[in-house]
């Protein structure tokens, strides 16, 4: 594939229209599986243009609405139109779109938040119902019709295997050397016949780089020449700085005990500025050789890479700057040679977490004094993304770390609270929890051994005393004492913030 010319395949040059006549050919009530994971690799004209086309139906009375499906989060250019439109009727798996959230939150659309590594099972054993259209950006197409998959590739290779029609943006704007990047597993079968995925190391390579398309099911191609959404990542803040401080210490400290070894265990990273701050520490620190085996590359891999700390990084997508994707573009010849991008349900099989040891690193609403831990909402009730996958992550690493500053809302609310007001991860999944105050390490503790560790180590001096008072009043005066709770009191926590109008 040259830069010059993307769609090789002379069987599909037909099917070049604009995005308004692609996005004429999907219908109301449909379920449409889009590309994107965390603002990278979504189709970037023709939700626009369905948007446009959702607003002018809708305007005679009628309710124009699809489904949408996604690797991950996108960008405005997807959800924030169509949820702007009200063309959404049920949006899976994560997303972090602020219209979006609006508007599942005030009961408007519906939302299924599920682990990304059960998306593409669950369409292939039918659970989600029939996917009827598939809207993928692509790098480019070859003469042979197989596609060179763009800076993502999430759910496309089940949109394309599973949709009855699909759509392909071609973005003239994604790198032609991605081309070869990529590992798209072609073997996997449905139970009883599953047989076990033959990847053992980080960088090993199992399937192909191209996707595959039925060339029959194409209805539309559209070009497109645009950027990822490349969303800027603020310079690591002091907390972020403590917090990744506190894991350095405690890997140091393990390798120390012969319970990881000197270049660690795979990595996985979630989103965002204090995973970002973790890798710029691990840049900064002792070990060398490193891998990772995550979801996201951000620029703070890439740092890693370069400096050579970081030997290899296998995701599902990059997230980066406008500035990390001018340094990957700039030295594109030798992150190639380090990156694999993989389909989801590859880079967060719970199978290939649990062989590898992976170390999921991941952030956090809140936790409670025994060790659950709240990814997801706000006052248990108002989502803020979903739970992406740190589930995949945490209930199948070697060791699970949720990380969070101690406290939300300018220091008013305390992240550490008696009881979760909604649980994501499970006191039976969280091995270690860190904030800027300290780490408590969790692992082989009672739960009343647990809430010590925790207040002790992670509340902020602040919030200390009320939750050693809990916790104490509890023991004393709960149910039963093994997992001590004052149930009225302990929601109160939480509706005290409301009625002091701190949320
Ligand atoms: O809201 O911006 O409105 O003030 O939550 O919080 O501190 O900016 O933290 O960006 O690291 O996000 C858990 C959401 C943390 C993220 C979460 C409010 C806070 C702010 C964001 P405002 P911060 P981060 C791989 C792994 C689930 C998915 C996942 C996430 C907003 O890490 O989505 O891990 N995780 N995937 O004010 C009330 C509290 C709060 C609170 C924070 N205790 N009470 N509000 N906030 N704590 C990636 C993928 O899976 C794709």
């Amino acid at each position: 594939m040259n830069n010059t010319s993307r769609i090789l395949c002379k069987a599909l040059q037909g099917k070049i229209m604009s995005a308004e006549q692609a996005a004429a050919l999907i219908p109301s009530g449909v379920n449409v599986g889009m590309s994107g994971f965390t603002g990278s690799g979504y189709p970037k004209a023709v939700p626009a243009a369905l948007a446009r086309h959702i607003t002018e139906a809708n305007k005679d009375g009628r309710k124009f609405r699809i489904s949408v499906w996604t690797g991950a989060s996108t960008a405005p250019e997807l959800d924030g139109v169509l949820a702007e439109a009200d063309g959404v009727e049920m949006r899976l798996p994560y997303q972090s779109d602020p219209i979006c959230r609006k508007r599942i939150n005030a009961g408007q659309m519906e939302y299924l938040d599920i682990h990304l590594s059960h998306v593409a099972q669950f369409v292939w054993f039918g659970f989600l119902g029939k996917l009827d259209v598939a809207l993928v950006e692509v790098a480019g197409i070859l003469e042979d019709g197989r596609l060179v998959p763009s800076s993502s590739i999430g759910n496309n290779k089940t949109w394309l295997d599973q949709a009855d029609k699909v759509i392909l943006e071609v973005n003239s704007m994604q790198s032609a050397r991605l081309e070869g990047m990529h590992d798209v597993y072609y073997g996997t079968n449905l139970p009883p016949n599953r047989m076990p995925i033959p990847l053992v190391k980080p960088q090993d390579r199992i399937g192909d780089p191209y996707m595959h398309v039925d060339l029959n099911k194409v209805i539309a191609i559209v070009e497109t020449n645009a950027p990822d959404r490349n969303s800027p990542f603020s310079p690591p803040d002091e907390n972020s700085r403590l917090i990744a401080g506190h894991i350095l210490e405690f890997f140091e400290h393990e390798v120390k005990k012969g319970r990881l070894p000197k270049n660690l265990l795979p990595l996985q990273s979630g989103v965002g500025n204090i995973a970002n701050a973790v890798m710029a520490g691990l840049n900064n620190g002792p070990f060398d050789n490193l891998t990772a085996y995550t979801e996201v590359l951000q620029d703070g891999m890439l740092d890693m890479i370069r400096s050579g700390k970081l030997s290899m990084a296998s995701a599902t997508a990059f997230s980066l700057s406008d500035d990390g994707l001018a340094e990957f573009n700039r030295n594109i010849e030798m992150y190639r040679e380090k990156i694999i991008l993989r389909p989801q349900e590859i880079s967060n099989h719970p199978e290939v977490i649990r062989r590898l040891g992976v170390i999921a690193m991941n952030g956090m609403i809140e936790a409670d004094i025994y060790g659950n831990v709240n990814s997801t909402h706000v006052m248990g009730s108002s989502i803020m993304n979903g739970i992406g996958g740190s589930g995949d992550f945490a209930r199948n690493a070697y060791i699970s770390i949720f990380m969070t500053p101690s406290q939300a809302k300018n220091g008013q609310i305390s992240c550490i609270v008696p009881m979760a007001s909604h649980v994501d991860h499970t006191e039976h999944d969280v091995q270690i929890i860190v904030t800027e105050q300290g780490l408590a390490d969790l692992r082989g503790l009672s739960p009343n051994q647990r809430a010590k560790v925790i207040i002790e180590n992670c509340a902020h001096p602040k919030f200390k005393d009320a939750l050693l008072d809990y916790h104490k009043r509890a023991f004393e005066g709960s149910f039963g004492r093994h997992t001590p709770h004052l149930l009225d009191e302990a929601l109160s926590w939480h509706r005290r913030f409301v009625a002091e109008g701190k949320m």
